[in-house]
C-alpha cells in the first residue's frame, strides 16, 4: 500500500530517502505509471525535511531509470576483472552461490563464509536481514566499523547515550557551531534549520573545519584548523571558559563527574598551547571561547568528519565537554547533537535473527577487509581464511581503506564472491556471480532518521526493472538452499517483516505508519537535554571517561580531554596532511554512475595551498600525484587558499577508473583500527605531493 498525496493532477507517493545520509528525508515521489517515476521532492509538512532535499535525489529518475541498471543475474566467464559475464537465471545463480558457500564450509568450516554489507540502503529489513542468514549458518560475523564507530565512541564516553538536542530547536539558538561536518554537502537539511535561526534571531554561525568548504562559506566565522587537532582546540576553549568565569559550577557540581580535576588539568593548556597545535591564532581561540561562553543558547552540531582521525574519539569527547562546562544543555536551543541513534527502541531480533547468534563466532572488522582477504592472521582472529562472500549495499573495491591490499584480496583465485547490486560497480566487476538489486522505490522498508527523530515507511512505489530483486528475497532463497529456510523470518515477506518488527518495537504497524507517513519520536525537553541526568550509571557527564567500557584499545586514551598525538603526523618524507572529504554530487560510491553528478564533479582533484604549489612548481590544473608507503594516486591539482599550507583536500569518492593510475584515493588511507574500538581514519593521512609529467 502507499499513502498517495494528491497534488494537482500528479500522483505523489510518500516515501523516505534510503541513502546513507543523516537527513533521511521524507520524500514525495511522482509515480507516472507502474514502472516510471517523475519528480522527487521533500515533504514540505515534515518538520525536519521542510520541503528540502539534495539535488542528487531530486533527480533520482536519472538513477532509477539509468541504462546501466543491472537487470539479470550474471556469471563470470573470463578471468576475474576482465569484464566477461553471461546472463543466467536467478535459479541457476542462487544454486551457484549456495553450492560455493557449502563448498567453502566443507573445506574450512562455516567461518570461511563472510557476508559483507553496509548502509547503501538504510532500510532496516533490507539492510540488516543479512545478519539473520549469517547467524542461521554460523558464518563469520561482521563488525561494522567503517563510519560511525569513532565518533560514537567519543560522544558516548561523555554523554553515555547517542542522543541530543532536537535539531528543530536550532531555530531558537543564538550560536550554532557546525563542527567537522560539511552539512551543505552531506546533510543539507541541517542548513535549513541553521538558516532559520540566522534569519529569525540573527544567530551567529561558526564552522570548524580544515578547509573553507561550502558550509564554511555560509558561516560567519571559520576556524580553519589543522586536521586532527580538534581536541586541542576544545581544550584551549575550555581553559578560557574556566579562567574567565564562563564555567557554570552549579551545573557542573550537579551534572558532571570531576570539574575540579578538569580545571586543574586545563591550567597548563592555555590558548597559546592550542594555537601551536591547531595552527589557529590565539585571538581566534579566545574570541570563540568568549562567544561560546557568553551565549546561553549555543548549539553544537557535531559531525562524523572530524572524528575520522586516529584521535577522533577523544576529539569528539573533548568537543562534547563544552556544553557540560557552560551548562548550555539547560537552555532551549542549547546543547548539542551528533546523531539521534539511541532515541529509537527498535526490536531487531526478528530481522537480525538474534536467537541464532553465537557470540563465540569470530566477528571480522569491516574496515580491515584488505587484511582479512590477504590472509592476515590477526585480522582473521587466527581462524580459517575467508573463501566465500555475499556482498550487499556497499562497494569495498572503492570505499575501503588501504585499497591496494583490498584489490589484491579480491583478485584471489580461491575467493568466491557474489555481489548483489543495482549497478555494475567496481566490486561487482570482480564478482563470480552478480545479482540485480531493487532500489528503495521497488521494495518495502522502514527507515529512521539519524539527524532527526522520525521513523517512516518507504513502501514499494514502482515495479522493479528487468529481474531486479530485493535483498530480502536473496536471504530467503539462499536460506532455503542452505538448509535453514525453516528458521524464523525466512518465510515472511519484507512487508510482513517490517510490520512485525514495528509492532514488536511498540510502534504503529506498517499499514498505519504508511498512512501516517511518519512518526515523530522526539523525546521530551528534559530527556533530550539530559536534565534527568546523563546516561551513565552515576547520571553524570564524564569529563574523565571510562574508555575501557567502550573498547579494548583504551590504554592510550587520555584520562581527561586532551590532544592525543597519535595522528599520522606530517614528516619530511610525507609533508602533507590529506583529508578525503565527501563530494557534493556523490554519496559515498553512489551517484558516481549518474552523468549529471560526474559532470558536476568534473574529475578527481586535490586542493593545494598556493604557497605549497608555488614551492613545488605546481600550476592550476597541473597533473600531480600524491602518495605514501601504502600507494600512489594520480590526479590534478587545483589551487585554493581556503586551507592551511601543508593540508590537502580531495573531495571523494571517485571510482578507481576515474584516476589515471587506475587506483583511487583510498590507496593512501590507512586501515589500522582506531582506538578504542576500531574505525577507519579516512581524513588522517600523511602524504607526499609532486608534479607529474
Ligand atoms: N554529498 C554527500 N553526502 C553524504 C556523503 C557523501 O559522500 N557525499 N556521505 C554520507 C555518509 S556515509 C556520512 S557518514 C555522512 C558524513 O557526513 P559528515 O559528518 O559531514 O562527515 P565527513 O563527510 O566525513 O566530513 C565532513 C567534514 O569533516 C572535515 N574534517 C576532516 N577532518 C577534520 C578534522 O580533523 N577536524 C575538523 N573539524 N573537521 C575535519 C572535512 O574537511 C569535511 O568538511 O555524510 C553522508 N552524506
Ligand atoms: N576516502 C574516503 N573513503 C570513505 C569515506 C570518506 O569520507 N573518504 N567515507 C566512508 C564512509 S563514512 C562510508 S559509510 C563508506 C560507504 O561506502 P559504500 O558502502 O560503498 O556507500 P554507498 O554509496 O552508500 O552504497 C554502496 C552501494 O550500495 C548499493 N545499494 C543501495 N541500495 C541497495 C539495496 O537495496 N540492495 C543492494 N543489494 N544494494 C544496494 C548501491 O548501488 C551502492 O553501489 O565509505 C567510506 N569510505
Ligand atoms: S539530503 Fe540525504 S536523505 Fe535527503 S534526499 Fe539527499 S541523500 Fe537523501
Ligand atoms: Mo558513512
Amino acid at each position: 500500500m502507499n499513502a498517495t498525496l494528491d497534488k494537482g493532477s500528479a500522483r505523489f507517493v510518500a516515501s523516505a530517502c534510503p541513502h546513507d545520509c543523516p537527513s533521511t528525508c521524507a520524500l514525495e515521489v511522482e509515480r507516472l505509471d507502474a514502472h516510471t517515476i517523475g519528480r522527487v521532492r521533500g515533504a514540505a509538512d515534515n518538520s525536519y525535511t521542510a520541503g528540502v532535499i539534495c539535488a542528487k535525489v531530486a533527480r533520482y529518475a536519472e538513477r532509477v531509470h539509468h541504462p546501466g541498471r543491472l537487470l539479470r543475474p550474471l556469471q563470470r566467464t573470463g578471468a576475474r576483472g576482465d569484464g566477461s559475464y553471461r546472463e543466467i537465471s536467478w535459479e541457476a545463480a542462487l544454486d551457484e552461490v549456495a553450492e560455493a558457500f557449502q563448498k567453502a564450509e566443507a573445506a574450512h568450516g562455516a567461518e570461511a563464509v563472510w557476508p559483507y554489507h553496509y548502509a547503501g540502503t538504510m532500510g532496516l529489513v533490507q539492510r540488516k536481514g543479512i545478519y539473520r542468514l549469517a547467524h542461521a549458518k554460523g558464518y563469520s560475523r561482521f563488525q561494522e566499523t567503517i563510519c560511525v564507530t569513532i565518533s560514537q565512541a567519543g560522544y558516548k564516553a561523555g554523554c553515555g547515550r547517542i542522543t541530543g538536542t532536537d535539531p528543530r530547536e536550532m531555530a531558537k539558538s543564538d550560536l550554532i557551531v557546525i563542527w567537522g561536518t560539511n552539512a551543505v554537502h552531506t546533510q543539507v537539511n541541517v542548513m535549513t534549520h541553521v538558516a532559520r535561526a540566522r534569519k529569525e534571531r540573527g544567530a551567529k554561525v561558526v564552522v570548524i573545519d580544515p578547509y573553507r568548504n561550502a558550509t564554511a562559506e555560509f558561516g560567519d566565522t571559520h576556524l580553519m584548523l589543522r586536521p586532527g587537532t580538534d581536541g586541542a582546540l576544545a581544550v584551549g576553549v575550555m581553559h578560557v571558559l574556566f579562567a574567565e568565569g564562563y564555567a557554570d559550577w552549579d551545573y557542573m557540581r550537579r551534572y558532571t563527574d570531576c570539574p575540579e580535576a578538569l580545571e586543574a588539568h586545563l591550567k597548563d593548556r592555555p590558548p597559546e598551547w592550542a594555537a601551536e597545535v591547531t595552527g589557529l591564532s590565539v585571538q581566534e581561540i579566545v574570541d570563540f571561547a568568549r562567544l561560546y561562553g557568553r551565549t546561553e543558547r549555543s548549539y553544537l552540531r557535531l559531525g562524523y568528519g572530524f572524528a575520522r582521525q586516529r584521535n577522533g574519539a577523544p576529539n569528539m569527547h573533548a568537543a562534547i565537554c563544552l556544553p557540560a562546562i557552560t551548562g548550555a544543555w539547560r537552555h532551549e536551543g542549547g546543547g548539542a547533537l551528533y546523531v539521534n541513534g539511541d532515541i529509537y527502541h527498535f526490536d531487531m531480533s526478528l530481522i537480525e535473527g538474534h536467537a541464532m547468534r553465537d557470540e563465540s563466532i569470530r566477528a571480522l572488522d569491516q574496515s580491515r577487509i584488505g587484511a582479512v582477504l590477504t590472509g592476515d592472521a590477526e585480522a582473521l582472529h587466527g581462524g580459517p581464511p575467508v573463501t566465500a562472500m555475499l556482498i550487499q549495499n556497499t562497494n569495498p573495491m572503492m570505499v575501503a581503506p588501504d585499497l591496494n591490499v583490498v584489490h589484491r584480496g579480491f583478485m584471489r583465485d580461491d575467493l568466491f564472491t557474489c555481489v548483489h547490486e543495482q549497478f555494475m560497480t567496481e566490486t561487482a566487476q570482480v564478482a563470480d556471480i552478480v545479482l540485480p538489486a531493487t532500489t528503495f522505490l521497488e521494495h518495502d522498508d522502514i527507515y529512521k532518521g539519524g539527524g532527526h527523530q522520525h521513523i517512516m515507511m518507504g513502501p514499494k512505489v514502482i515495479e522493479p526493472p528487468g529481474e531486479a530483486r530485493e535483498n530480502h528475497y536473496v536471504f530467503r532463497e539462499l536460506a532455503q538452499r542452505l538448509g535453514v529456510g525453516d528458521r524464523p523470518g525466512f518465510a515472511m515477506s519484507a512487508w510482513e517483516m517490517a510490520d512485525e518488527t514495528l509492532k514488536l518495537s511498540g510502534y504503529p504497524g506498517a499499514a498505519e505508519l504508511t498512512e501516517m507517513r511518519w512518526l515523530d519520536c522526539q523525546p521530551g525537553f528534559e530527556e533530550a537535554h539530559f536534565l534527568n541526568g546523563f546516561a551513565h550509571p552515576d547520571g553524570r557527564f564524564h569529563f574523565a571517561p571510562d574508555w575501557a567500557a567502550i573498547g579494548p584499545a583504551h590504554a592510550v586514551m587520555p584520562k581527561l580531554p586532551d590532544h592525543l598525538n597519535i595522528i599520522d603526523v606530517a614528516t619530511a618524507e610525507h609533508p602533507f596532511r590529506l583529508v578525503t572529504a565527501p563530494a557534493r554530487n556523490f554519496l559515498n560510491s553512489s551517484f558516481t554512475e549518474t552523468p549529471t553528478s560526474t559532470k558536476k564533479e568534473r574529475r578527481p582533484e586535490v586542493m593545494v595551498h598556493p604557497d605549497d604549489a608555488e614551492r613545488l612548481g605546481i600550476a592550476e590544473g597541473a597533473p600531480v600525484s600524491l602518495g605514501n608507503a601504502r600507494g600512489e594516486v594520480a590526479l590534478h591539482a587545483t589551487l585554493f587558499d581556503g586551507l592551511q599550507p601543508g593540508v590537502l583536500i580531495v573531495e571523494s569518492i571517485w571510482p578507481n577508473s576515474a584516476f589515471e593510475g587506475g587506483i583511487g584515493i583510498n590507496a593512501v588511507t590507512g586501515a589500522d583500527a582506531v582506538p578504542p574500538n576500531g574505525g577507519a581514519a579516512f581524513h588522517d593521512t600523511a602524504v607526499w605531493l609532486r608534479p607529474r609529467n
